[in-house]
């Protein structure tokens, strides 16, 4: 889907697992408090590693191995809080970034509206950032939404930096496979561009998902 044919890829999940010796990607998932965002990283990381999750009020980070055609990637996700003002005071969490998830819920005006803001706070402290744009709990019924597919569609068409528009339901699992199976793609893609040696080794040394988690536990912030 991500580039316009996902069947010539073979992903396979080896799991929660991280390595000091591969490359590690970051992604992030951000949008307003509600939106469901902890519901998707539960539901990603229950659908295809089946573990058990134990929600956490802190920054949540899980590191994922994959293969993509025989070649592992790794990347972890983030589940950060839904608050303007706390992305802001922690900006360093969106230095680094690859892919962001950024989700509203289809049956809350306010979550849609904020995604401009979110955009911004991006722009001003990422680089190179790709964003998977994603309409949650569209399993609820059609008198409660608040946004419409072809208004998500267009939000997506109006950002070059925004890959993929999608909605899912985090709570039932629609699409959280097609989701997971995006980020390892892009991810696979972006690791083959990486081709200049020098530029791993630099990208190594960054260890971004260590000197997070270490973040993460001293300062101990909640996250909402
Ligand atoms: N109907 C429905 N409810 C959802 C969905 N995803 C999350 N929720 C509910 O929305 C509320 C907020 O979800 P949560 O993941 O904590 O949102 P967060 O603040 O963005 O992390 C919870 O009551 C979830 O059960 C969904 O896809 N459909
Ligand atoms: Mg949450």
């Amino acid at each position: 889907m991500i580039y316009g044919d996902n069947s010539k890829y073979k992903v396979e999940y080896i799991g929660e697992k991280f390595s000091k010796n591969l490359i590690s990607y970051k992604a992030i998932i951000i949008g307003r408090y509600g939106v469901g965002k902890s519901t998707t990283l539960k539901k990603l990381m229950e659908k295809e590693f089946d573990n058990e999750y134990e929600p956490t009020m802190t920054l949540d980070i899980k590191n994922i191995q994959a293969k993509v055609n025989e070649e592992i990637i790794q990347f972890s996700i983030l589940d950060c809080c839904g608050n303007e003002k706390f992305a802001e005071q922690t900006t360093n969490l969106f230095k680094n970034v690859s892919i962001t998830v950024l989700i509203y819920a289809i049956n809350d005006r306010k979550s849609y509206d904020d995604l401009e803001k979110w955009i911004n706070i991006l722009k001003e402290n990422s680089y190179g950032n790709t964003i998977f744009l994603i309409g949650n709990k569209n399993d609820l019924e059609e008198k409660e939404r608040e946004v419409t597919i072809k208004e998500g569609e267009e939000f997506k068409n109006n950002y070059d930096d925004i890959k993929i528009f999608m909605e899912t339901s985090a709570l039932y699992g629609n699409n959280m496979d097609k989701l997971l199976e995006n980020i390892a793609i892009f991810i696979y893609e972006k690791d083959k561009k990486l081709e200049n040696e020098v530029d791993k080794a630099i990208r190594k040394t960054i260890t971004l998902t260590n000197d997070l988690t270490k973040q993460g536990e001293k300062k101990k912030k909640k996250c909402c």
